[in-house]
């Protein structure tokens, strides 16, 4: 069994209103390509397929189109979804894709199969237990009237529950052949970016490699970073295209597992960059100087300035940028300096800000004496928030 792990490609990203469309076909070809000369029989994408859950066309098509290519060379897909995802988007062809030896798994709830058996010439050579991003309902029922604290621990144990069962179901499949889990979701120690939401609110779950140790690979998605935690065989792919400026200096790869008897050994496998993303720090002058620098024209730029005026600094490099024909999305008060003069700061663009630091702002104009109501305020804004994406 020879296994391609990959996730989060956020198929139809808008980023600061630029489509990815080149970039993820770019990818999707090059992963066609790689699958075929590596002679991968098993491909998992562990979830966030779509940026949201209403995807524009052509990333609907770019997906179905890789999907009836790649089915004719590779015998097993699996895919899950991720918090992004549409659990009824995914949902809604799995059976047609079943035609062409592709799983889609989406809640994970007890009318989906998690456990795939992956034969090679009809021997039963792996199972996946493939477990999508487990939506609060799937893991728990009933939990309202708890406090915080306490619906994180039975969160945190309801997923831990739910891989259990899924282990112990592979397990009286086979005892003879590896099993692998997939996941989306943050676990203990791993390192983030700044482009992956936040999936349960305030909540940090309670899980770290550890827990999967009795798995023989666990292929995670939801973290945009390529990295191992804990130990060899609990991996996050990561994106395989940069999909913020905090990315910008990681390399994207997907992962290729080969086992001897039970033992996974990964060989990470480098994506080739379809795009620059550069983000250029400094005081006005030197940031004029390296754009004036940047020879790949087709690169996207994030500026970081340090300056007395930054407004002036804006207007400057912005107009400098158009005269050089470079795209420049978004020009930022370095953070440093920001958190430095905190009392004082003013954005200087709503590149500046996220929407729940926008909603802060709105609120502070009411002067509100009650810290509590604020604080109340926010949280609530943050569910919403949360519930609105997860439409
Ligand atoms: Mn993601």
């Amino acid at each position: 069994m020879k296994v391609l792990h990959t996730s989060d490609w956020h198929l139809g990203q808008s980023f600061m209103g630029k489509s990815r469309q080149d970039e993820h076909k770019a990818f999707l070809k090059w992963l066609m390509q790689t699958i075929e000369q590596e002679k991968i029989n098993t491909l998992i994408v562990a979830g966030d397929i779509f940026d949201t859950t209403t995807p524009p066309n052509y990333a609907l098509e770019l997906y179905y189109n890789f999907l009836t290519k790649v089915s004719s060379f590779c015998k097993n897909i699996i895919i899950t979804a991720g918090n992004h995802d549409s659990v009824a988007t995914l949902k809604a062809p799995k059976q047609l894709l079943r035609a062409l030896n592709v799983h889609v798994i989406t809640s994970g709830d007890e009318e989906e199969d998690e456990i795939i058996a992956i034969y090679d010439e009809k021997k039963l050579c792996g199972i996946v237990c493939a477990v999508p991003f487990l939506r609060d309902y799937v893991v728990r029922k009933s939990l309202s009237a708890q406090t915080m604290d306490d619906k994180e621990s039975a969160l945190s144990l309801g997923i831990k529950e739910h891989y259990k069962s899924a282990y112990k179901r592979a397990k009286e499949l086979s005892k003879d052949v590896p099993i692998i889990a997939t996941g989306h979701l943050t676990t203990l120690g791993a390192k983030t970016s700044e482009s992956e939401r936040e999936i349960y609110i305030g909540g940090t779950l309670d899980i770290d490699s550890n827990f999967f140790k009795d798995f023989d690979y666990v292929a995670l998605g939801h973290l945009h970073i390529n990295q191992r935690v804990g130990c060899e065989s609990v991996r996050y792919s990561g994106s395989p295209i940069p999909l913020s400026f905090s990315e910008s200096n990681s390399q994207k790869k997907v992962n290729i597992v080969e086992f001897s008897g039970l033992d996974a050994k990964v060989k990470e496998l480098d994506i080739p960059l379809f795009r620059k993303l550069l983000v250029i720090r400094g005081e006005t002058a030197s940031v004029i100087n390296e754009l004036e620098n940047v020879t790949d024209k087709e690169s996207w730029i994030e500026v970081h300035i340090k300056d007395e005026n930054p407004f002036n600094a804006n207007e400057s490099i912005r107009a400098r940028a158009k005269e050089l024909e470079l795209t420049l999305l978004a020009v930022k008060i370095d953070r440093e300096q920001a958190s430095l003069n905190a009392t004082t700061f003013n954005a200087i663009s709503l590149d500046e800000l996220n929407p729940l630091e926008v909603f802060g702002k709105r609120v502070e104009l009411e002067s509100l004496e009650d810290q509590e109501l604020t604080k109340e305020l926010l949280k609530n804004f943050k569910v919403v928030m949360s519930e609105v994406e997860a439409l």
